[in-house]
């Protein structure tokens, strides 16, 4: 077994079409996107009636622009068809089921082909492979198992990579110290929130995870900071990647980080993209900022067509240093539907995390309350000081809030109360975390 953090020699044969040229993808892409408008058109009424009433036909498609055509579609359209209304393939044909939990109402049904399956998983491995990792890695797969597409899509790229992958699940965090320690675990798959925790009772344990043999870290399924990579990758010496998905499109495998760790790929043989300005819907350059939206160009089992993930994010215009060809989305640090607007000014969840991990001696476990005050919405923010500052020093306490409040009021503009709160009372979180609490009368 390897006791250090040196990288394998041996990289997966990475896929061929990380490496078209702009106009091979382009061909493949057009082809694609005319094969699957038809299957849904045929197959799918919501799309067919959708589709007339915008007066769009399949024969339109002549160029990749010509999407532009086809109206939107967004969670709430499969809700409305839910359980299966917008599958367009027979049951018989449909070998897995998968489904995210709304915060309200009924989850939203995904489901897969035995091919949709090959294909994820192959997304699955090249995320792995531009990650560093190959078949002689170890992969802990702490993403949890069932509906939740993070378990099972990592575990089947790890196979298709041809790695070792346990599959451990989600939780039991001693026991995933155990493994990463006695496996010798070069890999390990979680939400970047759960890895906080691991590296926390790791030390409380008695072990330094640099000196195991992980290496590589595939966090993803939240919003996560630049600050909480360096944080990450501090604590524990491996290389913290970002890797992104969502269970419309097909769960994670949609876009992930290479060694340059400077955006991420999309796999855009597979998954055709857009970005729009959320509120006009208008089609915006790469560059600029807005909201991602999806086009699936494999899936039979529910083809998504423009579908609005709600994330918001960039298209880099400059090709990668590792030399992909495919197109690189910025970190996705907020969603559309997830800034808070507090004293007129726009506030996003993770800006506070930024700021937060900018200050020594605060950790990564925070919350943010929202109430109302005088009708209009407030945030409050309670976050841990390290246990050396809580418990020894009143002095250094003080300061240390101020320098919290301080770099908040960098960031954001505003003055935000923060609570230094003792060590541990902060809610750990396994899997995706909720950092936000909402406490209005709404
Ligand atoms: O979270 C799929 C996934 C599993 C991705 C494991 C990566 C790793 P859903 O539960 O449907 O699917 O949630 C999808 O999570 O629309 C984003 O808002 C958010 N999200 C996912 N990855 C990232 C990321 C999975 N890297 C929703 N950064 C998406 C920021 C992310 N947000």
């Amino acid at each position: 077994m390897s006791t250090s953090k040196t990288p394998r020699a041996k990289l997966y044969p990475i896929s061929a079409n990380d490496y078209l040229s702009i106009s091979e993808l382009k061909k493949l892409q057009l082809e694609k996107m005319q094969s699957i408008v038809n299957h849904a058109y045929a197959n799918v009424p919501f799309y067919k009636e959708k589709w007339e009433q915008a007066s769009f036909h399949p024969d339109h498609i002549a160029s990749l622009e010509d999407i532009q055509n086809i109206p939107f579609i967004m969670k709430t359209d499969l809700r409305d068809n839910y359980p299966f209304g917008l599958f367009a393939v027979p049951m018989k044909d449909i070998v897995r089921l998968h489904a995210s939990s709304g915060t309200t109402g009924k989850p939203t049904v995904v489901a897969y082909t035995k091919k949709d399956i090959q294909v994820w998983a192959q997304v699955m491995a090249r995320t792995f492979a531009s990650c560093g990792l190959g078949p002689d890695d170890i992969i802990q797969n702490a993403y949890g198992y069932g509906l939740f597409t993070g378990g099972l899509g990592a575990h089947y790229g790890s196979e298709e990579l041809g790695a070792t992958v346990i599959p451990v699940s989600g939780g039991n965090t001693d026991r995933q110290i155990m493994f990463l320690k006695d496996f010798g675990s070069t890999g390990l798959c979680c939400t970047p929130s759960y890895f906080t925790f691991i590296i926390e009772r790791a030390k409380e344990l008695g072990f330094d995870l640099h000196e195991l043999p992980i290496r590589v870290g595939i966090f993803g399924a939240e919003p996560w900071t630049e600050e909480m990579r360096k944080h990450m990758e501090k604590k524990s010496g491996i290389k913290a990647y970002d890797i992104y998905g969502l269970s419309e499109i097909i769960g994670p495998g949609v876009a992930s980080e290479c060694e340059a760790q400077s955006g991420l790929h999309i796999f855009e043989d597979h998954f055709y993209p857009e970005i729009i300005d959320p509120e006009t819907g208008k089609i915006l350059p790469d560059g600029e900022r807005g909201e991602l939206v999806l086009t699936t160009l494999s899936k039979s089992a529910n083809p998504m067509i423009r579908y609005r993930t709600r994330d918001i994010t960039t298209l880099k215009k400059y090709a990668c240093s590792c030399g992909r060809t495919i197109r690189q989305i910025t970190r996705i640090t907020s969603r559309s539907d997830d800034m808070l607007i507090i004293r007129g000014v726009n506030v996003f969840p993770s800006q506070i995390e930024s700021a937060l991990l900018r200050v020594p001696d605060i950790t990564p476990h925070y919350q943010i309350v929202l109430f109302e005050k005088e009708g209009l919405d407030n945030i409050e923010v309670n976050v841990e000081a390290t246990p050396e500052v809580f418990n020894n020093n009143l002095d250094g306490m003080q300061t240390l809030q101020a320098e919290t409040v301080h770099s908040i009021y960098t960031t954001l503009g505003i003055r935000v109360k923060v609570n230094l709160v003792a060590p541990n009372t902060i809610a750990r979180s396994e899997g995706k975390a909720q950092r936000l609490i909402d406490q209005r009368n709404k």
